[in-house]
């Protein structure tokens, strides 16, 4: 009887002990699919946001203005041109610069946007003096 039910206990922290693991190797997982997913710190998925850059050459945007809820943000520029270009941000404290890409490429900056008006802008050289800028509203 007694051996029987040490067996028994036994059997259920073996049980036990597999599932934790189990548990373990699933949070492995999402945090991977977090990582992949580009989570912002706060675990908030960033909601995406796109604009191009103008595909005959010339130095705007395809939009002058962009608006988007509060929350994390991620600022997408596809650059359809044959002119490198990139997305800058800067508004509310924030001032971020994506990666200049050449066509065919994406330009990202992720952000947490709080209410108000910021400034999108092509941080390439002379590309903002020129008129490559957008405004993003953010409610
Ligand atoms: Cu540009």
């Amino acid at each position: 009887m007694y051996p029987k039910s040490t067996a028994r206990f036994a059997s259920s922290t073996l049980r036990c002990g597999r599932r934790g693991l189990a548990v373990a190797r699933l949070g492995g997982l999402y945090w991977l699919a977090c990582v992949v997913a580009a989570c912002g710190a706060s675990g908030e998925p960033a909601r995406p946001l796109r604009l191009d850059a103008a595909g005959d050459g010339s130095l705007r945007f395809d939009r002058s203005a962009v608006r988007t809820p509060a929350g994390r943000a991620s600022i997408d520029m596809r650059n359809p041109s044959n002119i490198p270009h990139a997305i800058g941000v800067r508004g509310q404290g924030l001032d971020e610069i994506g990666e200049t890409v050449g066509k065919g490429g994406t330009s990202r900056v992720e952000a947490d946007l709080e209410p108000g008006v910021y400034e999108l802008f092509c941080p390439v050289g002379g590309h903002e003096q020129a008129g490559m800028t957008a405004r993003l509203v953010v409610r």
